[in-house]
């Protein structure tokens, strides 16, 4: 008597990605949730990196572009402008925050509604070499450390 055993070709092996890791670390993700036919938001969060690293873009399902920028005054008014990339120095806390360095998400698909996670991607550039992270930002109501006229986008 032959016994048959269950063919196992279907077992599937679950490939762990071994590259070298920034090993950037993200917390406190968060996107300003939007009012309908909002265009634009921005996204926060405080990262960092076991080694020097740059933060060099971004992405999300939930924008049809993402830009990383800077905001800061000049004079009396508070602009804010696309930068190359934001520097995560070894050891050290970044902070992307209203006022400072943001994720805008530009020409959203749909209305961000607050407590929904919206998934982002970063790109993150160690040595010469891209690599991409998942992270998860909760939406927070829009008067969350509000700014409300330094959002303005209407030159992209
Ligand atoms: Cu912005």
């Amino acid at each position: 008597m032959t016994f048959l055993y269950k063919p196992m070709g279907a077992l599937a092996l679950w490939a762990v990605c071994a590259a070298a890791q920034a090993q950037v670390s993200v917390e406190n993700a968060w996107v300003r949730a939007t009012v309908p036919g909002q265009k634009s938001t921005g996204a926060f969060m405080t990262l960092r990196s076991a080694s020097d690293a740059r933060l060099v873009a971004a992405q999300s399902d939930a924008a049809r572009a993402a830009e990383v920028h800077e905001m800061k005054m000049e004079g009396d008014v508070m602009r804010m402008r696309e930068v190359q990339s934001v520097a995560l120095p070894a050891g050290q806390t970044v902070e992307l925050k209203p006022g400072g360095y943001h994720i805008m998400l530009l020409d959203l698909g749909r209305q961000i509604v607050e407590g929904e996670t919206v998934p982002l991607t970063l790109v993150i550039e160690t040595a010469g070499r891209r690599e991409t992270l998942r992270v998860q930002a909760q939406a927070r109501p829009l008067a969350s450390a509000a700014r409300p006229a330094a959002h303005g986008h209407g030159a992209h």
